[in-house]
C-alpha cells in the first residue's frame, strides 16, 4: 500500500478561514479576541513557535500582546505578569511558552493562570474538567490530532488506538480524549512508553498509531499493520547544511518506510504542527466568546 498524505497545513488553513469570519463577526460587535504571549529566554525553537503563533493571530484578526523576557526573569516577576494578564479585559487567553528556565516552577506558573483564560488547557482545573468530560479548554496538540482524524473522515469509535508517548502535554491527555464516551472518541486506547516491554507488539495490532515520543525513527514500517492510519506528533530538529537555517524538521516516524504500509499518514512538517497552532486560535476565540456571553 502507498499511503495518502493527510495535509495538515490545508486543514489548518480551512479552519483558520472559518475562525477569521468568526473574528470579523465579533469585531462588528466591538469584541477583539486577545492573546497574552509570554516567552522567557531565547531558546531558538521556542522563539520560532511563539513567532508562528503571533503571526497566526494577526492573520485572523486576534490581538496579541507580545512579552519576551530575559532568561534570568524571576519566578516572582513572571507570576506578576500572569496576574496582570488575568485582570486585563483585553486578554482572553494567556500563553506561557514552555519549557520555562529551570529556576522557575512550571506548575506554579500554570496554576497562576486564571482557568477562564487557560487556552493551552494545562491548568489542573482544565485537566480535571477534561478528564471528567466537562466542557473545558482542550490542550492544543491532542485537540489537533482529534480534529485531523475527524476532518480526514477517520472514525475512532471502536478503533484500536496505540499512542507512543505519555507526556502531560500530548500522550496522556490524548489518551483521555480518545477514550471519552462520545461518538467522536470511543476508541480503545493503549499508551506505550519508554518502559513498555515490546512496543511493536502493541503498534502492530493498532488501527491508528500516534507517535508522540520525541525521538526520530521511533516507529518503523515493521511496527505497522497494513492499512493503518499513522499520525506523527514528533518535531525533531536535525542538522541539514542544504537549508539556510542549517536544520530541518523530522517527526518520530520513519516516513519513507511507514508510508509504504500505512493507508494514511501525516507528514512533518505540515501535519499536526499547523493544526496545533490553529487549536490555540480556536480556544482564544472561544474564550472571547464566553467572556461576552456568546455561545
Ligand atoms: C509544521 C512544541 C515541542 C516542545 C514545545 C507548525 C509548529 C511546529 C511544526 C509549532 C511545538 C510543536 C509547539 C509545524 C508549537 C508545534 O509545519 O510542521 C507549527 O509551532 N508547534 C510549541 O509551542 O511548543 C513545543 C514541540
Amino acid at each position: 500500500m502507498s499511503a495518502k498524505i493527510i495535509n495538515g497545513k490545508q486543514i489548518a488553513s480551512d479552519i483558520r478561514a472559518e475562525l477569521k469570519t468568526t473574528v470579523e463577526n465579533l469585531k462588528a460587535k466591538g469584541i477583539t479576541p486577545g492573546l497574552g504571549v509570554i516567552l522567557v529566554g531565547a531558546d531558538p525553537a521556542s522563539i520560532s513557535y511563539v513567532t508562528a503563533k503571533e503571526k497566526a493571530c494577526a492573520e485572523i484578526g486576534i490581538y496579541s500582546d507580545d512579552n519576551r523576557l530575559p532568561a534570568e526573569t524571576s519566578e516572582k516577576d513572571l507570576l506578576a505578569l500572569v496576574n496582570k494578564m488575568n485582570s486585563d479585559p483585553k486578554i482572553n487567553g494567556i500563553l506561557v511558552q514552555l519549557p520555562l528556565p529551570k529556576h522557575i516552577d512550571e506548575q506554579k506558573v500554570l496554576l497562576a493562570i486564571d482557568p477562564v483564560k487557560d487556552v493551552d488547557g494545562f491548568h489542573p482545573v482544565s485537566v480535571g474538567k477534561m478528564v471528567t468530560g466537562q466542557k473545558a479548554f482542550l490542550p492544543c496538540t491532542p485537540h489537533a490530532v482529534l480534529q485531523l482524524l475527524h476532518r480526514s473522515g477517520i472514525k475512532t469509535e471502536g478503533a484500536e488506538v496505540v499512542i507512543v508517548g505519555r507526556s502531560n502535554i500530548v500522550g496522556k491527555p490524548l489518551a483521555v480524549m480518545l477514550m471519552q464516551k462520545s461518538p467522536t472518541a470511543n476508541a480503545t486506547v493503549t499508551v506505550c512508553h519508554t518502559r513498555t516491554k515490546d512496543i511493536a507488539s502493541h503498534t502492530k495490532r493498532a488501527d491508528i498509531v500516534i507517535a508522540a515520543a520525541g525521538k526520530p525513527n521511533t516507529i518503523t514500517a515493521d511496527m505497522i499493520k497494513e492499512g493503518a492510519v499513522v499520525i506523527d506528533v514528533g518535531i525533531n530538529r536535525v542538522d541539514d547544511a542544504t537549508k539556510k537555517s542549517g536544520y530541518r524538521l523530522i517527526g518520530d516516524i520513519d516516513f519513507e518506510s511507514v508510508s509504504k504500509v500505512a493507508s494514511l499518514i501525516t507528514p512533518v512538517p505540515g501535519g499536526v504542527g499547523p493544526m496545533t497552532i490553529t487549536m490555540l486560535l480556536y480556544n482564544t476565540v472561544e474564550s472571547a466568546k464566553s467572556a461576552n456571553n456568546i455561545i
